[in-house]
This record gives C-alpha cells, structure tokens and sequence, in this order.
C-alpha cells in the first residue's frame, strides 16, 4: 500500500542561524527544529546529554521507604526474593536488583514467571509458593501496580510486599509497603516515561547512595556496580520501547559508550556472539534488533530465567554457554515465527480475496504461544489491519488462546470487550491484546470484530503516513553530515532516526536480494553523478518493481553510516519509494 509523504514543518529561514549559534551543522539544526527543539538551551541540553542531568534517584516517588525496607532486610539476612518479569525489561529489572542484593550479601533469590504456563505479573499461586518456601520480603520489578488481592494475600501470608513497576496505576493502589513508581498519582515525578529496569537501576541507585551516609558520593565498588547496572537498564529500556527522550536518553546514551567495558559477563558475551562487539560504537538500534531479541527469544519459549542468569552470572563458562544458547534460541523463535507466518499470509491471502475485510482473524492447532504476537505485530503492520493469531489447543481440551495487534487503527482491547460474548476472557491495552475463545466460537468473533472495526474506521480504508524530516540530495549526505547526524542519537520510540526524501534519483544498478530467506533489498542508486547504496529489510516484493520501473525515483529514507571491514560508508535504509512525477511511469 502507497504511504502519503507527510514532511514536518519548520522555519526554513531560521536554521542557519541556528546551526551557527550551536556551532552544528546546519542539516542537524534543521532537524532539531523540525523535531520542536527551538531554543539554544533546549538543544544543547539535548545534543550534550550529560550524565550529571539525570535526575537523583531520591526524587522517584515511594523510593526512600522501599530503599530503607530493603536494605534492612539485607543486613538482618531475611529471605527477599523478587519477583520479575519474562520480557527483557522485566529479566533487565530483575537482573540489576538481585545482583545488586547479592553484592551486599543478602538472602535474596528471584521468580519470572513462565510465559507459556503463567499470567502475567504477580499470582496467588506463586505468592503462596514463596511464602511457604519462607521469603519474608517480595519486591516486584517491571510489574504488580494492579495486582490488588495479591497484595492481600502477602499480608496475610505475613510477607511484606515491594512494588517496583511502570505500568499504568488503576485508580485505587495495592495495599504494600511501598510503590516505586514513576507516575503515581498525588507525586509529581516529572518524567514517567521510565521502564521497570529504569525503576529498579534507580532504586539500587539510591540504596548505595543511603550506604554512603547519603551523600551522592557513593563507594567505589557501589560506583563499580551502577555502571554495570546502567548498561542492563539501558537494554530494558531500549526492549520496552518507552521513548528515549529525558532521563531515558541521558540513560542510553551513557551505557552505550560504557558498554563494551562495563557490561556484565553474559552480555559481552553476548555482544561477541553477535559480532557488536566489533563496531566502533553500538547503538540503540543494535540493542532493538539484535540483544533484545535474543533476551526476549528465552522469555518467549518459556525460559526466563535463562536471561536473568545470563546478566547476572559471574561464571564465565556459564556466560559463554548461556549467550551461545540465548542465540540458539533466537534461531529457533526466528524459524517458529517465519512458518506461523508463512501459513498465517496464506490464510490472510485467502480470506481478503473473499471480502475485503477491515481486521484479519487467523487461527491454526498448535501455533507457538510464544510467537503469535510478534507475527500479529508484523502482519498487522503489513497488511495495516488489526490482525489476530489464534492457537487451538491441538489436543481440543483447552480453549483457544490468541494475541492481537491494532496496527494503530481501533483501540484492540476496547474492541475485543465489545466482542466479548464470543470469548472466554481477554486482556491487554490499546495497541496489544490477548484472548482466550472456544474453537467454535472463531468465526462468529471474526465477524464481531470485522463489525467493530468497519463502524470505528467507517468504509474509508485507513491511510498509512509517512513523516519525513527534510528532503536532501545525494551530496549533501557526506560521511560527515551524517555522523553529524548521530549526535542525536540514540534512536528509537520518541526519537526516530531521521526520514530524508531525495527526488529525480535514478537507479544505478539493479536491485538484488540477499539476507536469510532472501528478505532484504540492496540498490544503488545515483542522482548528480553520486552513487548511494540502499538497502530495504523485509521488503523483497520491491527488487521485481524497482527494476521494472524505468523513470526516475524519489526516495524516502534513513541514512546510515555502515561499517565493513574498518571502512565506513553512507548507506540508506530504503522506508518507501516512488515514480518521480516528472517520469510518465507508474510503480
Ligand atoms: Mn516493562
């Protein structure tokens, strides 16, 4: 489907001024204020990213009360677990509190739940479990501001409860010792936009500062400990997509450049497995596509726990063994994922041919529960409909379970409590959602939910935009421009790699396919006598139509600097093209 070209607005008068007043070049300043960033010291704020305005860790609502609660039953040695999360940030939150503990010498172990057979956050039956195993102190991490009889049940299971978690906060909150939460109401923490493991780096954070007589000089080992620690939390970060923009970019920023020295065993091991290692600098883009995934593949086929040992471990042979494994397991949730979609596309294929439906509801036996949310997330986003995967249990005993994405077009959890006649139960927010139906409920719910959809969107089929930041031609992204470029980075949510659009480009030579399964494009490209190279990920539909089409092109993308060999060269990340209007032809 063709995007519209939206570009963002900005003076253009002003930005020379600017990037003389900045002294950066003026494709940045250009950027900045096309992002908002208009005053001198708004910019050098966001460009010097300075450790030192991250705000102090006292400040976080609920912090002092937790901190003290726990440091006390470190030094009394009372059994403390915490109980984490089976995502990234919740295996990053988990992984900096218990290292944290350990090194203080503490009585402390910790629980993930198992995707596949738990809820998820907190469960009663977990609680009773280590409340019998004789734990005196449960702190949550990355989860647990909901979780209201649960909370009961600690204390009357005589274990204090801890809550630690960035999760949206219900109007009422659980009865525990103490929340430690970015966004509490009746606290006025200026940013909220922090990840469980922001949480829990800023809760170790102060308990050193509180060992330290509480001056903000902490011990060197401590010192020691939180650099480690930011670089864990910078991945949960970077895995939770909370924007990095404030203290999150501040945070990222920080434990990139740390990364390489600081990271714990396992992660540069990781980092090595994975060839990071070699690049002169990692990014946040190598944290999203590359570590992330390989911690979210062990939550994902149920193992957790894996992740958690992987960051925190100080075994070398284990970190080594453990890193090699976490990429086993990416390998294999990769090969999962491509045949659910393979068949899911077919399925998509079939039942658009029929009608042209405005949300697709796609099931099969046995479909890996670990996976259908990610291929609803990709087929969502491919097709730009609502989209949900539903697994049958392939023995028939148990009722269907399903995962859906919005793809930004309704809110899915509202539109699956409409439908809910047709289900056992659901859950989830706006974007994502879960469900649980009969089999022989399937089709009535598909019709339910294409209802919804067509009365909440009308018969307009939804147009997907495309914001662009500045047009630019081939000359102007000299190596040095785009470097510029990386001064405002990290990229991620909240603050996209820029999106530039050069017109009248022609094709140089043929578009070719490589990658795994033959996925991805590679294109070069020339406009004015300068040759670039282009690569689209997960787009090989566009080699034939590139190479078919015969006039000019005009571009929409993100450059890059690639390294190869010690070499550095811009390159672009092909996000949309078409026939420029000048050509007669169409794509
Ligand atoms: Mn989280």
């Amino acid at each position: 489907m063709a995007k519209r070209w939206i570009f963002r607005a900005h003076d253009a008068g002003s930005f020379l001024e600017f990037a003389n007043e900045l002294k950066i070049d003026p494709v940045v300043s250009q950027l900045l204020l096309s992002r908002g960033i208009s005053r001198v010291d708004a910019a050098k704020l966001f460009l010097e990213c300075k450790f030192s305005d991250l705000r102090d860790p006292q400040y976080l609502p609920g912090i002092d009360a937790a901190a003290e609660r726990i440091l006390k039953a470190a030094s009394d040695r009372e059994p403390i677990v915490i109980y984490g999360d089976y995502d990234a940030d919740g295996m990053c939150a988990t992984a900096i509190l218990e290292s944290f503990l350990k090194m203080l010498g503490a009585d402390v172990t910790y629980y993930v739940p198992n995707r596949l057979e738990d809820a998820y956050g907190l469960s009663c039956e977990s609680i009773t479990r280590l409340a019998s195993l004789g734990r005196k102190l449960l702190v949550t991490v990355d989860c647990g501001i909901g979780s209201h009889r649960e909370a009961q049940l600690c204390r009357q299971l005589g274990m204090d409860l801890i809550i630690t978690d960035h999760h949206a906060c219900g109007q009422v909150l659980p009865d525990a010792v103490s929340i430690v939460h970015p966004n509490l109401p009746n606290a006025d923490y200026p940013f909220h936009g922090l990840c469980g493991a922001g949480v829990a780096f800023k809760l170790a954070w102060r308990m050193c500062q509180i060992l330290a007589d509480n001056r903000s000089k902490v011990a060197l080992e401590h010192r020691d400990f939180l650099l480690m620690a930011m670089t864990i939390a910078a991945i949960g970060t970077v895995a939770d997509v909370v924007p990095l923009i404030d203290e999150n970019r501040i945070l990222v920023r920080t434990a990139l450049q740390l990364m390489a020295k600081h990271s714990p065993l396992g992660l540069k091991e990781l980092l090595k497995i994975t060839k990071l290692d070699t690049k002169q600098a990692i990014s946040a883009e190598d944290i999203a596509f590359t570590i992330a995934p390989r911690l979210n593949a062990a939550g994902r086929l149920g193992q957790a726990q894996l992740g958690v040992e992987l960051l925190t471990t100080k075994d070398p042979e284990r970190a080594t063994a453990l890193a090699a494994y976490l990429d086993r397991l990416n390998a294999d949730r990769e090969s999962i994922e491509r045949s659910i979609t393979l068949a899911a596309s077919k399925q998509a294929k079939e039942q658009l041919e029929a009608a042209s439906e405005p949300a697709l509801v796609l099931h099969s036996p046995g479909w890996h529960l670990g996976v259908i949310g990610i291929v609803a997330g990709r087929m969502a986003e491919r097709f730009h409909r609502p989209v949900v995967i539903i697994s049958s249990d392939p023995m028939g005993q148990k009722p269907a379970t399903g995962s859906g994405r919005s793809a930004g077009v309704v809110d899915l959890h509202r539109a699956f409590v409409a439908c809910s006649e047709h289900l056992e139960s659901c859950g989830g927010h706006a974007a994502a959602a879960g469900l649980r139906i009969q089999d022989r409920k399937i089709p009535e719910f598909r019709e339910a939910l294409c209802d919804f959809v067509r009365s909440a969107i009308g018969e307009r089929d939804p147009e997907q935009t495309l914001l662009v930041d500045a047009e630019a031609t081939f000359q102007e992204l000299s190596l040095q421009t785009v470097t510029m470029i990386e001064s405002m980075a990290p990229f991620g949510a909240g603050n996209p790699r820029p999106v530039f659009v050069a017109s009248n480009v022609e094709l140089h030579e043929p578009a070719k396919l490589f990658g795994q399964g033959e996925r991805h494009v590679g294109v070069r490209f020339k406009q004015h006598g300068q040759i670039l190279r282009a690569v689209a990920f997960s787009q090989p539909e566009w080699a034939e139509k590139i190479n078919a089409h015969a006039g000019c092109f005009d571009l929409a993308f993100r450059p890059n600097v690639n390294e190869f060999n010690g070499m550095r060269k811009v390159e672009l990340q092909l996000v949309d093209w078409r026939a420029s209007a000048s050509s007669t032809h169409n794509t």
